[in-house]
């Protein structure tokens, strides 16, 4: 690698050099962590596809080990060995589905083992069946270069396996399911668990349960009917790279999956996992807290050049805790709670009434490496500015036209991160709150503003948004943004919504880079307390 490299994370996972992208096969066996990763081997551009793998007991630090599955034949993966998931069986043994690209260039499912099961690192796999368990034919009709990325397995009451695997049918977006009973010989459902019109190919879909009134989660490989349970459907989205999901309910009888409310069938316009870049990700039921946690792939927005010139592309979000909100309409998703051994150095502040038009900076924090979370109130919302209802369904744009230095009334306030001295870079997540009349209740956007995060212009440098389901007026604003050198990642009210966004500062960097809090509305705002930390880097050794 080149010497000069200000972009590399500290404590977000990456692998020493070379393409990264989909999360794979994440699971915890006999008290490790896995996490599998799409890989190119041989440079920075995708391609040549194998299944990199790393191990952890803290999802903090990792170790690499060796690449688990190559595409080595021709009638399971030649061509690349595509995403996939882990299931860990009622036995307790884990085992793999991925999606191979064989030597006709067609997508099939495969099968893979580990070769010993008393190693907790499970550092080697086999592929022992000479043939896919899923494979398109005449008879099934699917399209094999739209067949991929089978689901983690779940159980039904009846001893079945369910998997669902990505496809599409012209326009329309599915989720064709399969079933088994020994998990090796699949039979296809007609009815797929579900589909979409006009939504283009549904890669990496997922279909899990969450608990009701709970942040616990629910084992997937168990059996049991549990009553007390929404099920929640994501698909990443080929199309426009995002991360859709519902909230619904599930029979197993028929196999079916209802949203809860609002058309699936208009494309997935609703809820989004994150609302900046986070792709094709994956989520696993972790037995040992009782949660799930999702990973989640940050693609760079450099220019393939540039990403070629600094030898990596990819880096993986903070693993995230998923539960559903007790309004049961939406999830939580928050890092897990183990980044919070990486923090140091606490520098806090409370109480400070943040005039209009200001600007204050948080010393003593290395500001290019840090965790800050702040918690607005004192808020007069009777001040708030009315929205003007076409913007309602498009806060992405609302970011865009009214970013950080368009002043309103409450708000834009919130953080400037990777700032560099003269403010002549810095990246901001702020929010601003309107009102509807329609409904007489008010809005709170979120944004996340890259437009003056680089003097390098060949960088993609859009904002993101989304509104934020929270009430102002019951509740206090939280916003927690972990920095990571060229990784800016927010959550708002306790994970209720969350913006990945990237930076490549080019003076902001290192220890030339600051940190501040700000109120560009025409009303005052109070930090009822910020607390920022000095992240340590995370411990992440091995060979590849
Ligand atoms: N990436 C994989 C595919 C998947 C896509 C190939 C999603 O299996 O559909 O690297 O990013």
């Amino acid at each position: 690698l080149p010497k000069n490299q200000p972009y590399r994370t500290a404590f977000h996972f990456q692998p020493p050099r070379n393409w990264i992208n989909d999360p794979n096969g994440p699971m915890v066996y006999k008290g490790i962590y896995h996490l599998f990763y799409q890989y190119n081997p041989k440079g920075a551009v995708w391609g040549n596809i194998v299944w990199a793998h790393a191990t952890s007991s803290d999802l903090v630090n990792w170790e690499h080990r060796p690449v688990a599955i190559s595409p080595i034949e021709p009638n399971l993966d030649v061509s690349g060995a595509w995403s996939g998931s882990a299931t860990i069986l009622q036995d307790g043994k884990p085992v793999i589905l991925y999606t191979g690209v064989n030597s006709q260039n067609q997508q099939v499912q495969n099968i893979a083992f580990p070769k010993n099961l008393s190693d907790p690192y499970l550092i080697e796999w086999t592929k022992p069946l000479q043939k896919p368990i899923m494979a398109p034919t005449i008879q099934n009709q699917i399209n094999s270069s739209s067949f991929r990325d089978p689901s983690t397995g779940w159980l039904g009451p009846d001893n079945v396996w369910r998997v669902v695997v990505g496809s599409k049918i012209r326009r329309r977006g599915v989720a064709i399911l399969y079933k088994s009973r020994d998990f090796v010989h699949w039979s296809k459902v007609k009815k797929p668990l579900h589909s979409a019109q006009g939504n283009g190919m549904w890669e990496c879909p997922a279909f899990y349960p969450v608990s009701i009134g709970s942040r616990d989660s629910v084992d997937t490989s168990k059996s049991s009917h549990d009553l007390n349970v929404k099920y929640v459907l994501k698909v990443s989205l080929d199309d426009i790279k995002h991360d859709y999901y519902t909230v619904g309910s599930y029979s197993y009888h028929t196999d079916t999956y209802t949203p809860n409310n609002g058309s699936i069938e208009n494309g997935f316009s609703g809820l989004r996992y994150d609302y900046g870049k986070f792709y094709a990700s994956k989520s696993f039921y972790d037995g040992e807290k009782n949660r799930r946690v999702l990973w989640g792939w940050v693609n760079e927005s450099s220019s393939v050049n540039d990403d070629v010139k600094k030898g990596w592309s990819g880096v993986m979000a903070l693993p995230r805790r998923v539960w559903l909100d007790k309004s049961g309409k939406q999830l939580h998703i928050c890092p897990v709670q183990e980044i919070k051994k990486l923090r140091r150095d606490p520098v806090t502040l409370t109480n400070h009434v943040l005039q209009p038009t200001s600007l204050i900076q948080i010393n003593n924090v290395t500001a290019a490496q840090a965790d800050v979370e702040i918690t607005f109130d004192g808020l007069d919302l009777s001040k708030a500015e009315i929205i003007d209802p076409s913007w309602i369904s498009k806060p992405q744009m609302l970011c865009q036209e009214k970013g950080t230095s368009v002043r309103g009334s409450l708000g834009p306030f919130g953080l400037k991160v990777l700032a560099s001295k003269g403010l002549e870079e810095y990246t901001s997540v702020f929010f601003r709150i309107f009102k509807n009349v329609q409904t007489n209740q008010n809005m709170v956007l979120m944004c996340s503003d890259q437009s003056r995060s680089s003097l390098d212009n060949d960088v993609d440098k859009s904002n993101y948004g989304t509104f934020v389901d929270v009430d102002p007026i019951q509740e206090k604003l939280l916003l927690r943004t972990l920095i990571d050198h060229s990784i800016v990642e927010s959550f708002a009210a306790e994970g209720k919504a969350s913006i990945i966004a990237r930076a490549y500062p080019q003076l902001a960097i290192h220890r030339a880079a600051y940190l501040y809090a700000f109120n560009y509305g025409s009303q005052s705002v109070r930090i009822s307390k910020l607390s920022a930390w000095s992240m340590k880097r995370a411990q992440i050794t091995g060979k590849l």
